[in-house]
């Protein structure tokens, strides 16, 4: 079937013409030595890991305390995800929106195409045919990722439900998102990552980073689908979905959307505190969400990864055990350190660091270094079937159906631990104007408020005034509106010391949200949405004295002006889609403020 000189092994299970001749006309572009069609299966997990560690991209840890577990570590200028070199490549500049870095469809397929033009030489092009969302589902897509990188089939293995099930769920249809990857030399200079909304396609060039490069993640799951979702009426988020069942054996869906590292994953995996007897929380997923309203009118919630890929650092079996639980067996460890028997290290993983390790670039280390052992964006990914809090639903082809959402970020003052928007508008505005306050490890400058709507500044694939627009008109669709909610793990004292313990107490909130979503808690009405009344939220037993919490809770007036006049900034950016109904939920507040603090 070639024109080109490649060998073509595992020959496909399809007779899929669309993608036999997208396939060759990569293949004829990239012309790697062999094309390697993926079946999914154990006998070519082990084939490909045996070549993974053969060639150095893995590395075998400890097998007696990490079955099959394995360190990848990557170049260090190739860590993280890279925003200045993604791009929207939409008809025009305006559908991208001030949010995204944009570039024509044509100019960015005649400079990648000159990139991927014999790039794959000497190299293997493996063909993963993934899907994101549960087998069979109707709200779950399909993608064929070409890539040249044994790391990330493996990725991709754990990460997505891949193979022969995915060719076979495809069958005859050209639908399926096409996603093209090649490390080329992973030089910075020659990095890019395009989507290309409207062809569904995607092309990324010059990384190995998983965000950059496991193409069923960022780019399908949520820029391309974002897109998509605006288009055919549902929504992708970048947000966790959780169910709680209570004693009584109900169990209520929620979801949230948080800043990257503003502890997503530890929430959607939350073990309730000892107060909680007979309460127990599911993941059903960590990081995206694809939601649509149902023919009974609620919103229901698919996750449609396979697997986690979480920060390292931090993790351990205080903030997470359920993590740690997930990482002891066939997970693929990048740039964490390893110690000299082979297992895995990280800041924040246990109390002291061993004597040595060997960092995340390979080098050794001694304890009393000043320099990280772990990349801090070094990354653990692992089945999602190795949590032990693993929902029974996750499989569900229609998903869950979702009573709550919330939204989160990271903020030492003004925003209280809690609130609840007054309707579904209000609620918009709540998640257009959430923000996190940078770190000084992050950037020098330390509490900068970054305005961050929904968690999907970097990830929405079109402007996100349209997508504001999008949100406000998923009101019409949904009979059953799941109720929005404000949180804020991160309100300091004046000693810089958090106000709120955090971690397993969150649940605590988390009830009085479901409460409020099932109607069976009070509230009191402030100028910025409902709080809880005291006697109805659960704090009992908290080891936390209560003015902290009285003082996380605080909402001030002076404080909420100063916020109001910063989000202004930010409207100004976006004020040529920005719905007026935005506009206006941030003027009411505003004139509830001021008729709060006017004198005489
Ligand atoms: C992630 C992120 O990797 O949000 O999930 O950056
Ligand atoms: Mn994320």
């Amino acid at each position: 079937m070639s024109t080109v000189d490649v060998t073509w092994e595992a020959a496909p299970d399809t007779c899929n013409v669309h993608l036999l001749a997208w396939v060759q006309e990569c293949a004829e572009l990239c012309r790697p030595d062999h094309v390697v069609w993926c079946d999914g299966s154990e006998e070519e997990k082990k084939r490909l890991t045996e070549l993974a560690v053969k060639t150095n991209v893995l590395i075998p840890l400890n097998h007696e305390k990490l079955p099959g577990c394995y360190l990848h570590r990557s170049d260090p200028a190739d860590v993280a995800r890279v925003e200045q070199l993604t791009f929207i490549c939409t008809k025009t500049r305006e559908e991208a929106g001030p949010n995204n870095n944009w570039m024509s469809p044509d100019d960015a397929y005649r400079k990648l195409g000159q990139l991927f033009d014999g790039s794959m030489r000497g190299r293997t092009m493996y063909v993963i045919p993934y899907v994101m969302g549960p087998i069979g589902s109707p709200q779950a897509k399909i993608g064929i990722e070409l890539t040249d990188s044994v790391y990330v089939v493996l990725n991709m293995r754990i990460m997505t439900r891949m193979g022969s099930r995915a060719l076979k769920m495809l069958g005859h249809s050209p639908e399926f998102n096409r996603g093209l990857h090649s490390m080329l030399d992973l030089n910075p200079e020659r990095r890019f990552i395009c989507h290309f909304p409207q062809d569904n396609t995607i092309w990324s060039i010059g990384s190995g980073y998983g965000g950059n490069v496991l193409l069923g993640k960022k780019c399908l799951a949520l820029r391309i689908g974002s897109y998509l979702g605006r288009q055919e009426g549902w929504m992708a988020e970048h947000m966790l979905i959780m169910g709680v069942e209570e004693p009584t054996g109900e169990t209520t869906y929620v979801t949230a959307a948080f800043p990257s590292a503003c502890g997503k994953t530890n929430f959607a995996m939350i073990v309730p505190p000892r107060s909680f007897q007979g309460w127990k929380v599911w993941t059903v997923g960590d990081d995206i969400c694809w939601m649509r309203p149902g023919p009974d009118g609620r919103l229901w919630a698919i996750n449609p990864e396979a697997g986690y890929f979480g920060v390292a650092p931090g993790t351990n079996y205080a903030t997470n055990p359920n993590a740690m639980e997930s990482i002891k067996r066939d997970t693929i460890y990048t740039n964490v350190a390893m110690t000299p028997d082979g297992d895995v290290w990280w800041e924040g993983k246990d109390a002291i660091a061993p004597e040595e390790l060997i960092d995340w670039r390979g080098r050794p280390w001694r304890r009393g270094s000043s320099e990280k052992t772990a990349h801090p964006n070094s990354r653990f990914t692992a089945p999602a079937t190795n949590n032990p809090a693993l929902s029974p639903r996750v499989n569900d082809r229609n998903g869950v159906p979702i009573s709550a959402i919330i939204f989160g970020g990271r903020r030492s003052a003004t925003v209280p631990i809690v609130l609840q928007a007054f309707n579904w508008t209000h609620g918009v505005y709540l998640g257009a104007t959430m923000g996190s306050e940078t770190t000084a490890a992050a950037v020098g400058k330390e509490g900068i408020v970054r305005r961050d709507p929904m968690a999907m500044l970097p990830f929405c694939g079109y402007d996100m005034g349209k997508y504001f627009g999008h949100w406000l008109d998923m009101e019409r669709k949904i009979a059953a509106l799941p109720k929005i909610f404000m949180v804020n793990w991160f309100r300091q004292g004046p000693d810089r010391s958090f106000l709120w313990p955090g971690f397993c107490e969150n649940m605590r909130i988390l009830k009085w949200i479901i409460d409020r979503a099932r109607g069976r808690a009070g509230a009191s009405e402030s100028p910025i949405g409902w709080v809880p009344k005291w006697a109805d939220l659960p704090l009992k037993d908290l080891a936390a004295p209560m003015e902290d919490i009285e003082d996380a809770q605080h909402i001030d007036y002076e404080e909420w002006k100063t916020e109001l006049a910063d989000q202004d900034m930010f409207f100004e950016k976006f004020k040529e889609t920005m719905p007026p109904e935005i506009v206006a939920e941030r003027e009411i507040i505003r004139c509830r403020l001021n008729r709060l603090t006017a004198t005489g």
